[in-house]
């Protein structure tokens, strides 16, 4: 099903008594803060996020998994979904495609046409050396086993190697311009391996990726501190990213998965310390209690969120700066198009947040050594209601005022249900 622009016009337009006076209200009330309103409404109108071909099924845990109805049975019905997404955020116009899980093979060429037809591009590319897979390992001559680019086996480094270069050539028919490697590489057990073998051997593997890249390329190494690797991941860090990433080359940045870094780290300081060394390349949104729990992005600390984009916008001097921007999430209870849905919009609403903050303010407060007065024009920013803001966006974007609302009424699942059926399980993971 494509959802008929015409059909979103309908619902905005039955919300257009309200939002008008709340829009005027809004862009006063900034205006009295110092801040263009305007101006908030098309950075966040400009700004991106990639849905992940993996997360537009149900997700599910090691104990289970309850799929609803009508997820996608193939990688174009993914294409579909988000479209849809997109259709209703305005803000969701690439798609990340995951390989083996999304192996296109030889009909890359049409899937990037049908994508086309839909207004969704491919954004980074991910390879997957974390699975044994016919299409990666063969049929059991080698195994990742006990890791992949990290691996003592020769064989086995050669295939994850071959699999991201492969990933890297589909990704050119595509229209992709980056790769993410993302390793499960590690060690369960003190002694199993040599640190240093380990890093020098990942590092000699992500130089061959880096090699067969075209030079408009990147390559982004994704760190995680731990799972499935739980004595030690030999990318556990930001530290250890940027090591390997400036080993690697020019064209190798960082990628901040929020949910990849031990409890009460400090993201926003560790989004500042990449940007500064031009090394942040992309990000991957969602939120977390206790480890990589792949939440909603900004449903459980808001507030570091906020903080987050505040170093975005440092970094791009008043902008969101260039970056691969994914949402990383897994939706094992709420319906994957709404989870996806309502995470954009908490994206949306922190970017506007984090644009109300007052810089020069805050700069002066710095200087003149006054946490109190920071801390007021932050939470000035914070604490305001940019909501009619970014409705305002996604409208002129072509999208929905309310897009959860908006989805519920057009009936978007009840026809993927009757056309896809119940059985399909879409996710990799
Ligand atoms: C990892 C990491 C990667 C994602 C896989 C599925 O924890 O977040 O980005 O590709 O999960
Ligand atoms: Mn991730
Ligand atoms: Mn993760």
């Amino acid at each position: 099903m494509i959802i008929d622009p015409d059909r979103i016009a309908e619902e905005n337009e039955l919300r257009r008594s309200w939002h008008e006076p709340d829009l005027a209200h809004a862009v006063d009330l900034a205006g009295r803060a110092g801040i263009d309103g305007e101006a908030v409404i098309a950075e966040v109108a400009r700004l991106s996020v990639a849905a992940p071909s993996w997360a537009v099924g149900t997700g599910g845990t090691r104990f289970g998994r309850f799929p609803g109805g009508g997820e996608p049975r193939s990688t174009e019905e993914k294409v579909d979904d988000v479209a849809a997404l997109n259709a209703l955020t305005g803000a969701n116009r690439s798609v990340s495609l995951h390989v083996p899980w999304d192996d296109p093979g030889d009909g890359a060429a049409a899937l990037r046409a049908h994508a086309q037809e839909r207004g969704i591009a491919f954004d980074a590319m991910n390879s997957n050396t974390f699975q044994d897979n016919p299409s990666t390992t063969g049929d059991g001559a080698v195994s990742y086993k006990f890791g992949s680019l990290a691996n003592v086996d020769e064989g086995a480094r050669r295939a994850a190697v071959d699999h991201n270069r492969y990933v890297v050539d589909l990704g050119v028919t595509l229209g992709s311009r980056a790769i993410t490697v993302w390793l499960a590489d590690g060690m369960n057990h003190p002694g199993q391996a040599s640190f240093r073998g380990q890093f020098e051997r990942v590092l000699d593997g992500l130089r061959q990726i880096y090699a067969h890249l075209p030079d408009d390329w990147e390559l982004y190494t994704e760190h995680k501190p731990y799972e499935p690797a739980f004595y030690s991941s030999v990318n556990n860090d930001w530290g250890t990213s940027l090591l390997l990433a400036q080993g690697t080359g020019e064209r190798a940045k960082c990628l901040v998965d929020l949910g990849h870094h031990l409890p009460n780290t400090n993201i926003e300081q560790v989004v500042s310390r990449l940007a500064m060394v031009g090394r942040l390349g992309g990000f991957h949104f969602n939120d977390s209690k206790y480890g990589d729990d792949d939440l909603t992005v900004g449903s459980i600390k808001p507030f570091e969120l906020f903080l987050i984009f505040g170093e975005l916008l440092a970094a791009g001097g008043g902008r969101m700066p260039e970056a691969a921007y994914m949402i990383d999430e897994s939706h094992n209870l709420k319906d994957p198009l709404e989870d996806l849905i309502q995470a954009t919009d908490t994206i949306q609403h922190a970017l506007a947040l984090a644009l109300c903050v007052n810089r020069p303010d805050l700069a002066d407060a710095q200087q003149a050594n006054d946490p109190a007065r920071a801390a007021e024009v932050l939470h000035r920013a914070y604490r305001s209601d940019v909501r009619p803001l970014v409705a305002e966006a996604r409208r002129r974007n072509g999208a929905a005022l309310d897009p959860l609302a908006t989805f519920r009424a057009v009936g978007y699942r009840a026809a993927t249900v009757a056309e896809r059926g119940t059985g399909a399980v879409a996710t990799g993971l």
